[in-house]
This record gives structure tokens, C-alpha cells and sequence, in this order.
């Protein structure tokens, strides 16, 4: 019988310790985000043998490659096609995607928004650090006004997407934010969205601390998770704050749930339907 659930979480349980240590630079917010994860998936006991972990390509993409479950490190973009095929393969599996605010708002853009459109029973959790970490800190669509970046020396010019917005107008029945400082909310909002059957989006906002943080002098690591409670709930935390460089105050929480049909289901029904009109 399986125990896990009645064990206290530990994280070593669902990692691959063969591939430690871990790429990931000092504070990185991205391995907290895998710590809310897999803590999770504890909670739910999602038995590992039935757990798939699709990712795209960029520090973010990395992080499939540390969890102790079937998982497959596609290429730049395509997380969510790949996952999509093997959800409809295998719908028994727990799936969950993790992607970049580069891998899944630029160059997989279009999968994004179809992949919610479609709304088959998958997570995704979008690891936003306003930009392409992993080659070098590149702008992204998630880059806020006035950053410099490899590509902006003189300040960022372009809006910023608001990723959850996109997600929910696209069809996405589940869709939530959370900051990497707030661990204990951000593990229970990735755990609604993984029992949520449909498409949940979840944008998590994480810190590029080496790159991105250096470049716009944002501070230690930890001074740049504590940052994070600046730029939501403005509310929470008063006028006192200074907001220099977000358009606004981001919401977190559950944002949209809405009762859709779900792809899966919808699809082995209509090919059902076609095969028993062809008999
Ligand atoms: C087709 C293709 N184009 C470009 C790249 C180079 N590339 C790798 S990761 C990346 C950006 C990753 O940014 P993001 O998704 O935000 O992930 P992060 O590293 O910030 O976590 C790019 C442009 C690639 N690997 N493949
Ligand atoms: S480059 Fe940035 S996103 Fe990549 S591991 Fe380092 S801190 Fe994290
Ligand atoms: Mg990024």
C-alpha cells in the first residue's frame, strides 16, 4: 500500500537526487515553483508511476528533468502540443506542464491559446521571470515597462501581456496567480488547478535573480522574492510602496473557473459516435 500521504512531505521523495546538484542559479524562483509543485502532488498523492511532466526548453523547461516521474523535455514552445498528444493517448495520466513566459507567450504562443481554447484535462504552470533566462536575459512578452535586458539597453518600450487574461479569453476553464513568496498559497492554487477538469493556467511569478535581477539592480535574491509582495494586493500593503516599474497591481488567487466541456471526454465521444455511424 502506498504511505506517502500519511508521510510528512519530503521533497527528496520526488526528486531524481542522481541529478543533483540542480542547474539553477542561487535563489532562483524557479525551484520554488517546483518545490509548490511536487508538494502538491504530494498532498494529492498522485501515485508517480501515472504522473507525466512535459516542459519546453529554458530554465523553466529544465525543471522536468529533476522530477522523479515519466517526463519529456521537448523543444522550444511545444510543451503543450506534446503534452496534448499524450493526454489523449494516455487520459489516466496527471499531466502537468511547465513552461516559460518566453517558451509558452512567444514562440508558443499559438499552442497557448489553443491549448485553452481546446481545454483537454492538463496543468500548466507558467514560470514567469519577465524573461528569456536561460540565453542570456533576452526581453520577453512578460517584461515590464522601462527593464534593460540584453535586448533593451534602454529600457523596455512594449506592454506587457497580462498571461492570465490571454489564458481565460482564450477558453482556459481554470486560471489562477501566485507570487514564489507566498509558498503555502502558491502550492494550494497549483493543487486546485490540478484537480480542476479542464485547462488550468497557472502563471507563477518567479525571480531571475542572476540575470534579470543584476541587470535592474533589484537586489539579493531573497531581496527580490520580498520584492514580489510590492507588485500585488496593493491594497494589503499600502501607498507606501513603490511601484516603479509594473503597470499595476497584479491579482493572485483563483482568477476564472468556468464549467466547460472537457476535451478528453468530448473527442472519445464523438469518435464513438463516428465509428457507430459507419457500422
Ligand atoms: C526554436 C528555438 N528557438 C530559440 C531557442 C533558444 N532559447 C532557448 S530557451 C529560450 C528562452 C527561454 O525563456 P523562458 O521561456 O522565459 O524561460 P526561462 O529561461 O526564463 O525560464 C530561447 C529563446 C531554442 N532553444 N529553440
Ligand atoms: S539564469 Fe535566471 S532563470 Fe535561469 S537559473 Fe539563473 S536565475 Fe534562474
Ligand atoms: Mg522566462
Amino acid at each position: 500500500m502506498d504511505t506517502r500521504a500519511r508521510r510528512e512531505f519530503d521533497i527528496r521523495d520526488y526528486l531524481r537526487l542522481d541529478r543533483m546538484p540542480h542547474f539553477l542559479c542561487p535563489g532562483c524562483g524557479h525551484g520554488i515553483a517546483l518545490r509548490a509543485l511536487l508538494w502538491a502532488l504530494h498532498e494529492l498523492d498522485v501515485d508517480k508511476d501515472r504522473l507525466a511532466v512535459v516542459s519546453g526548453i529554458g530554465c523553466s523547461g529544465r525543471m522536468s528533468a529533476y522530477v522523479d516521474a515519466t517526463t519529456v523535455h521537448t523543444t522550444h514552445g511545444r510543451p503543450l502540443a506534446f503534452a496534448t498528444g499524450l493526454k489523449l493517448a494516455r487520459p489516466d495520466l496527471t499531466v502537468i506542464v511547465i513552461t516559460g513566459d518566453g517558451d509558452s507567450l512567444a514562440i508558443g504562443g499559438n499552442h497557448l491559446i489553443h491549448a485553452c481554447r481546446r481545454n483537454l484535462d492538463m496543468t500548466c504552470l507558467m514560470l514567469n521571470n519577465e524573461v528569456y533566462g536561460m540565453t542570456g536575459g533576452q526581453a520577453s512578452p512578460t517584461t515590464a515597462a522601462s527593464r534593460y535586458t540584453t535586448t533593451t539597453p534602454q529600457g523596455n518600450h512594449e506592454p506587457q501581456f497580462d498571461a492570465c487574461a490571454l489564458a481565460e479569453a482564450a477558453g482556459a476553464s481554470f486560471v489562477g496567480r501566485e507570487i514564489t513568496l507566498q509558498l503555502p498559497a502558491l502550492k494550494n492554487l497549483v493543487r486546485e488547478a490540478i484537480t480542476h477538469p479542464g485547462f488550468s493556467f497557472v502563471e507563477i511569478m518567479s525571480d531571475c535573480t542572476e540575470i534579470y535581477g543584476r541587470k535592474n539592480e533589484l537586489g539579493s535574491s531573497p531581496e527580490m522574492v520580498l520584492r514580489q509582495k510590492h507588485d500585488v494586493r496593493p491594497e494589503s500593503y499600502g501607498n507606501e510602496v513603490e511601484r516603479p516599474f509594473r503597470p499595476g497591481a497584479w491579482r493572485t488567487g483563483v482568477l476564472a473557473r468556468h464549467d466547460r466541456p472537457e476535451y478528453g471526454d468530448t473527442w472519445r465521444a464523438h469518435c464513438a459516435r463516428v465509428t457507430e455511424t459507419r457500422r
